[in-house]
This record gives structure tokens, C-alpha cells and sequence, in this order.
């Protein structure tokens, strides 16, 4: 019977194609995954354990804190912090970078992660996730906040974990996109989705609606002829999803292709987008390129966006190529 390829195998095998590698990212990625397998547990037991609800406390996007919220976070700061890979982390959940404690060794790698990406939706029992983005730091010492600005062609590493009806892992080291199914009989994370293609045309759109006064027209004349469906310039009708947790819409769309859009709002000029660039629009890029799509601001590539805060902004407009290029040049 042929075993199946776990995570661990499946990235030594990768990081033979890789000359200078040193194990140092292998170990990581483990760790990283150790750190996930302990957050589906935490989360499936929410409920029995009381850990559902509000921690009645605001995170630095001024949002309230689910409990989950902070001890998803905690999970993944104490896995990383002691393995002497790196030189610093940057969470959604806390205001600054999150140094290594004096007491253990730095490496050479930075660690960007929204801990449990659509807790809105943990109350309510649907899909949630951990998304996480990999930058190389300056080797052994105490990172810097402009270390983690980095634009985001420059991700060793971006993945995100998805707690769901399964538990996987969706991971790109620029090598293509690849999903693995956590075993929970084993343990182990398994090799189920290879090299992950996204359709280059769709017929499904994600939106939340409700903002729709709140667009600027390129988007509003996207949104409007899907709805015109095949009696509109389209020709064809459209399916809309919006799940309010981008780790379920993305995974969807690496599925069976899609657009996906958190396009800029109206309501506050400081906040141009709801989604954050450097946990959430940058790893989920890099993703979605690896996989054949795009991910634009809808004026600008995403991952070539010069990051000026680790928690700013920006609109996304991700998924299918065809559909995206097509919004785009509604902006233009
Ligand atoms: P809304 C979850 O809070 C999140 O950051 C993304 O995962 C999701 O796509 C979006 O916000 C949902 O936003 O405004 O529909 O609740």
C-alpha cells in the first residue's frame, strides 16, 4: 500500500531543489505546522471548553477580540519564539513586532500571521483559518519594525490553514500551490491537492453586498453586469458566495477558480480596505499567482505594494486571471 506524502516529506524533497538550504525553513515550516494542529484542537473544543464569545477587548484595527482571537495567537508565539529561527514575528492581534525573548537564539526568518482569520464567524460554527507569511530578517538579531516592510515579492513562504469539515494546510514556497489534509488518526499533515491550478475564467463572485453604496464605480459597473447576467454584456450568469472568512473563499477559489473582492470603501479614507496587506493580502497573493490567478488593488499589483505599516490596508481583488485583469481595466 503507498503511504502518502506528509508535509515533512514533501518539503525536504522540495528543499533538495534548493542548493544553499540549510533545513533551517524545513524546521520551520514544521513548527509552523505544529502550532496549526494545536489551533484546529483549541477551536474544535471551543464551545466545551467555554473559549467561545468576546475577550471584551480591541485589537490595534480597533476591532473587538474574540477569546479565540488571543489564544490562537498565544499558541503561535509560543511555538516560534524558542526555535532559534527567527528574528522576530509580526500578529494581527498585537500593535508592534513581537521580539524573541532574550533567552533564545535568533534566526534568520520573520513571521507575519493572522492567527484565526474570520473569528467572526467562530460563534457561529463555520470555516476559520491561520494565514501566515515567511521574510527572510537579518540573521541573529532583534528584528526591527522596517524589516518586516518588505514589498510581497520578497515571501519565502506564505500559507494559511483552514479549520473546517477537514483541517488542511495550502502552502506555496514559489514553487507552485500545494494542499495537504490533516490526518487526525496519524497526526500528520497528508498530500491531497498538488500543484493547485485556478480556472482562468469563472462564473462566481464574492462580495459582501451590503457596502455596495460604499464602492467606487469600476467596482459597482464589475458587480452590475455580473448581475445582468446573460441578458448583460457578460452573456452569461454568475453565482455570487461571500462565507465572511477569506481563508473558505480562497480555498474555494483555488478549487474551482472565482473572484474574491474587499475593494476599497468609501466610509474612512484611513482605511482604504478592510483586509490587512502584510498577514492577509500579500501571503494570500502569492498564493493565488503560485496557482495561476492575480490579486490586484485594482490600481496595482498587490505584492508589489511598498509597505509603509505592518498593519495597513489595501483593497483586494483576487482569483481568476481573466476576471481580475477585467476589473482592473475598469480602473483604468
Ligand atoms: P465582512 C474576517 O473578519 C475578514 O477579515 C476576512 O476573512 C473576510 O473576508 C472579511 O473580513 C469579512 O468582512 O465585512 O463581510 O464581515
Amino acid at each position: 500500500m503507498s503511504t502518502q506524502t506528509t508535509l515533512t516529506q514533501f518539503i525536504i524533497e522540495q528543499q533538495r531543489n534548493v542548493p544553499e538550504a540549510t533545513g533551517d525553513f524545513t524546521l520551520l515550516l514544521n513548527d509552523i505546522a505544529a502550532a496549526c494542529k494545536r489551533i484546529a484542537h483549541t477551536v474544535n473544543r471551543g464551545s466545551i471548553t467555554g473559549m467561545l464569545g468576546s475577550a471584551d477587548t480591541e485589537n490595534v484595527q480597533g476591532e473587538t477580540q474574540k477569546q479565540l482571537d488571543i489564544i490562537t495567537n498565544d499558541i503561535m508565539v509560543e511555538a516560534l519564539e524558542w526555535t532559534g529561527h527567527l528574528a522576530g514575528m509580526v500578529s494581527e492581534e498585537v500593535d508592534d513586532p513581537i521580539s524573541i525573548p532574550e533567552q533564545y537564539p535568533k534566526g534568520k526568518y520573520l513571521a507575519l500571521f493572522d492567527p484565526l482569520d474570520g473569528s467572526s464567524n467562530i460563534d457561529v460554527n463555520l470555516t476559520v483559518g491561520t494565514i501566515f507569511s515567511i521574510l527572510c530578517g537579518q540573521e541573529g538579531t532583534d528584528a526591527k519594525l522596517e524589516d518586516f516592510l518588505q514589498e510581497g515579492v520578497k515571501q519565502v513562504c506564505a500559507g494559511f490553514v483552514l479549520y473546517g469539515p477537514s483541517t488542511m494546510m495550502i502552502l506555496t514556497t514559489g514553487q507552485g500551490v500545494n494542499g495537504f489534509t490533516l490526518d487526525q488518526d496519524v497526526g500528520e499533515f497528508v498530500l491531497t491537492h498538488q500543484d493547485m491550478k485556478i480556472p482562468e475564467d469563472t462564473q462566481e463572485f464574492s462580495i459582501n453586498m451590503s457596502n455596495q453604496r460604499f464602492w467606487e464605480s469600476p467596482v459597482q459597473q464589475y458587480i452590475d453586469e455580473c448581475m445582468q447576467g446573460e441578458d448583460g454584456p457578460r452573456n452569461k450568469n454568475f453565482n455570487m458566495r461571500w462565507v465572511a472568512s477569506m481563508v473558505a473563499e480562497v480555498y474555494r477559489i483555488l478549487t474551482r477558480g472565482g473572484i474574491f473582492m474587499y475593494p476599497l470603501d468609501k466610509r474612512d479614507p484611513n482605511k482604504p480596505g478592510k483586509l490587512r496587506l502584510m498577514y492577509e493580502a500579500n501571503p494570500m497573493g502569492f498564493i493565488i499567482e503560485q496557482a495561476g490567478g492575480a490579486c490586484s488593488t485594482g490600481r496595482e499589483r498587490i505584492l508589489e505594494i511598498s509597505p509603509n505599516d505592518i498593519h495597513q490596508r489595501v483593497p483586494v481583488i483576487l482569483g481568476s486571471k481573466n476576471e481580475v485583469d477585467r476589473v482592473v481595466s475598469y480602473h483604468q
